[in-house]
């Protein structure tokens, strides 16, 4: 017995004769998430990598051998002393030959929960002991948001996150919450870095118990559906700028703003004003444009919009409208328009950057100043915006833009990643694989053979969460927990601490990575420096000893509700934004300056070059590829909640009844998904939960190509990204623009393909 953490939930867990057999809801988790127990099977499954190996070609011919082989070739396997040679004298060629900028280790990903053995913390780490690292910035979760909302608001969005109205305040005060993308309750399972108790969905339930009506804006209905009754308008995908423009329109031209408001509170209105009445363009953004452009209904814009002004009013948003073309535009225009409701700052209404997307949105947490483990210093400066990554590989010393800046492109010759799938998220993969033939090495820590791992020359088995003791803890959940080891290493699986350990070691560095302490030491070390900090605010957090012993420790309650911008709401001038006007800046002057064409100085709407309603559509369904509610990202694909849900073992997608009809789809039916970069055989669930003309494909299934040599192959399994674009959002934010991407889905008539992604590669035991 004992406890473990993930970013999906908490879980006790029972070990029989050494193996793992059950994993059980934590006690203080009142709706436990079923992703859990799907490890049970998958810590010694076929999947699991075991020992260290090298690519056959890699191997006999060197760097930068018949890269074009990476994913399809066999592995030779090796010790951990030819390993962590080989590693260390590969980092001091490429170091010393282009030096350390000539290694990508952005390294994103969302890897394990557990605070000391994050495995991007440690290849951060140990990297910049040896000198540093290409870097990434910002994530594909939200990038464009990331960097527009620090104009806008000011501060950092994660942290803004963080202080979002709680849903005490709106189930106390919200008469109506409209949802952007809707309410995804199953993203709700997952937070990052531990998920003590969930309560999203149950947010939701006790919200509308207490009267607040709750609006659905989006192409699919929201899986809340099932425990309330929430009213659904369907949109065209990235079209909820127009729509969010019409309502700003409508709220102007009938006077229904709060004019106080904009004149304390924001910069530039008048801009905007010009704009939405089209002073600049000769197009008024009337609620019939913006019908015309998101297939809503007139009148439907212009009831809620009234609604909307007579109401206490939560305008929230998901995330996922910020992963489509011009991604930046609909946080902005969001904003505009509840600071035109002029309910920002006040109990239960304004803005939200979305409810149940993840546990920790609105929980009201006392934020704790939990230590992190230290990073040192990288001393390579170039970076790049993460989505950008294949472009980087395929353009090194070409120019780019981002946030108001033009930065270069760096030679890379060698990839690190330790902790995150690129081939899970990245968009457009047959041109990642492209890329990935540029480097001469690519090295990865994992503990499973998923598409990343084939894709590696070298490497190196790390453990799970449940092979290692950990400190699960984060500022955004009330429960630290004490991470116990339930099972020895499989194989001769190492923590990523001990592989960076001993790589550093061969390069005698190893006293600048380890500072001479041990797992455990810099665990105590952690503990020892947050109750330090956690002191200077006055709480009181148990000792190291006590807090193992217990097996959890819960931070205080927080006394009053939170309430998003409620400082700056009662003092503007005494708690400014951190915004050059130190308001709300409908319009930017800063992001106008940069003269960037697909990011203006205001909200604006563009059209996509990928969108239902363009002129001329190569293909004419929209695919939105969301979250899996079976798990996180690529994470456990191959385990039992995620195997349940399968299609003859490809991946579902869901459409329309009257988008199947007319190609002679029935349920169950295997299509192939097709554009101009790709295509993937799904297993097709028809429902009218879908619009017509929008599918759905849950992104997580493992790439597992019909032609492995094939970078353009087709898919099997169902991962969509081999037919999202590999575009950013903007010059501004450089983010993944997955949403905007249009197909063609026909009944797949070929020899029926077995999926082999679960498959592992063919290995040779080296004697
Ligand atoms: N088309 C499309 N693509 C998307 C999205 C989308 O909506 N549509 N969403 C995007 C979003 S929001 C995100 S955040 C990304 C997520 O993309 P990722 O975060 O890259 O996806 P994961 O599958 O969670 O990858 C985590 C990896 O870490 C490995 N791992 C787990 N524990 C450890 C450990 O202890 N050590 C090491 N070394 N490795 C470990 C896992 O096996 C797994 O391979 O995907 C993005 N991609
Ligand atoms: N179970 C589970 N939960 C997760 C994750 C997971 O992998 N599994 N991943 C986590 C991560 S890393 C992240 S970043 C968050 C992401 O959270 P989100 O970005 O909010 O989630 P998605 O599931 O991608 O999208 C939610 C819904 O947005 C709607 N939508 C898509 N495009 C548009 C559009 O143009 N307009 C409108 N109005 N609606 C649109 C669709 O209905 C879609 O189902 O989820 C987190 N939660
Ligand atoms: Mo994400």
């Amino acid at each position: 017995m004992g406890l473990t953490s993930s970013h999906w939930g908490v879980y006790e867990f029972v070990v029989k004769n050494g193996r793992l057999s059950e994993l059980n809801p934590f006690s203080q988790d009142p709706d436990p998430s079923p992703i859990g127990p799907s490890i049970i099977d998958l810590l010694e499954d076929r999947t699991r990598i075991t020992k260290p190996a090298v690519r056959e070609s890699w191997l006999t011919g060197g760097p930068g051998t018949a890269t074009h082989k990476r994913g399809s070739e066999r592995f030779i396997t090796l010790s951990w002393d030819e390993a962590e040679k080989l590693v260390a004298d590969e980092l001091k060629r490429v170091i010393k030959t282009k030096g350390n900028q000539a290694i990508y280790a952005g390294s994103y990903g969302w890897a394990s929960a557990g605070r000391f053995h994050h495995a991007q913390s440690q290849v951060h780490r140990f990297l910049n002991s040896i000198g540093g690292y290409t870097s990434s910035k910002n994530t594909y979760s939200y990038a464009a948001a990331e960097v527009i909302i620090p104009h806008v608001l000011g501060g950092n969005l994660m942290e803004l996150l963080t202080l979002q109205t709680s849903w005490q305040s709106v189930c106390e005060n919200t008469e109506l919450m409209v949802a952007f993308g809707g309410l995804p309750a199953f993203n709700s399972q997952i937070s990052n870095g531990g998920t003590g108790a969930h309560i999203q969905r149950l947010g939701v339930i006790e919200a509308a118990s207490a009267g607040t009506k709750f609006i659905n804006l989006s192409p699919r209905r929201s899986d809340v559906k099932s425990d309330i009754d929430e009213a659904w308008y369907t949109l065209r995908p990235n079209t909820d700028v127009a729509v969010m423009l019409a309502m700003a329109y409508q709220l102007l031209t009938e006077d229904l703003h709060d004019d106080y408001f904009l004149n304390k509170y924001t910069e530039g209105f008048e801009k905007f004003q010009a704009y939405l009445l089209g002073r600049k363009d000769g197009v008024p953004k009337t609620p019939a444009w913006a019908a015309d452009i998101s297939g809503m209904v007139e009148e439907d814009i212009i009831a809620l919009t009234r609604e909307m002004a007579k109401k206490r009013t939560m305008l929230t948003v998901s995330w996922s409208l910020t992963r489509q073309q011009h991604g930046e535009q609909p946080f902005w225009a969001v904003t505009a328009l509840a600071a035109m409701l002029g309910q920002m700052g006040k109990p239960g209404g304004g803005v939200a950057y979305g409810y149940t997307i993840t546990n920790y949105l609105g929980n009201n947490v006392f934020k704790m100043p939990y230590a992190p483990l230290p990073q040192g210093k990288n001393l390579v400066t170039d970076f790049i915006p993460v989505a950008r990554v294949s472009d980087m590989l395929l353009n090194p010393g070409q120019k780019f833009d981002y946030d108001g800046r033009e930065y270069t492109y760096p030679d890379i010759d060698m990839i690190y990643w330790a902790g995150g799938n690129p081939f899970h998220h990245h968009q457009d993969l047959g041109r990642l694989r492209k890329a990935w033939e540029k480097p001469s090495t690519v090295v990865v820590n994992e503990w499973c053979w998923n598409a990343l791992a084939r894709h590696a020359d070298i490497i190196l088995p790390c453990t799970t969460t449940l092979e290692r003791q950990d400190i699960g803890m984060t500022p955004r959940d009330p429960f630290v927990i004490s991470m116990d080891k339930a099972i020895e290493p499989v194989g001769e699986a190492k923590n990523d601490y001990d592989i960076f350990a001993g790589i550093a070691r061969r390069m005698n560095t190893e006293d600048s990575f380890t500072e001479g302490r041990s797992a455990e030491d810099w665990q105590k070390w952690i503990w020892e420096q947050s109750c330090k900090r956690a002191a200077k605010l006055n709480v009181q957090m148990p000792d190291y000893e006590s807090f193992r012993e217990a097996g959890f420790y819960k931070s205080p309650d927080l006394k009053e509700d939170r309430i998003f911008l409620s400082d700056f709401f009662k003092d503007p001038d005494k708690n400014p934004l951190k915004t050059p006007s130190g308001k709300i800046e409908i319009f930017s002057k800063t992001i106008d300056s940069f003269n960037y064409n697909d990011c203006p100085g205001h909200p604006t709407w563009m059209e996509p070059d990928e969108w239902l309603g363009a002129e001329e559509k190569a293909y004419p369904l929209h695919l939105i590829s969301n979250q899996p509610k079976t798990k996180l990202h690529s994470q456990m694909d191959n385990g039992t909640l995620s195997s349940s849900i399968k299609i003859k073992g490809h991946q579902p997608l869901e459409m329309n009844p009257d988008d199947a009809k007319s190609r002679g789809i029935t349920q169950g039916d295997i299509v192939r998904v097709f554009n101009g970069r790709g295509s993937c055989l799904c297993g097709v669930n028809i429902t009218a939960d879908v619009m017509p003309g929008v599918v759905i494909i849950s992104t997580g299934s493992w790439y597992d190509p019909a032609e492995p040599n094939d970078p353009k192959s087709m898919c099997k399994h169902g991962n969509p990204n081999v037919l999202s674009p590999d575009i950013g959002t903007s010059k501004l934010g450089q983010g993944p623009a997955a949403h905007s991407c249009l197909t063609e889905i026909e009944i797949y008539d070929g020899p029926v393909q077995d999926i082999t992604a679960f498959n592992p590669p063919e290995i040779i035991e080296k004697k």
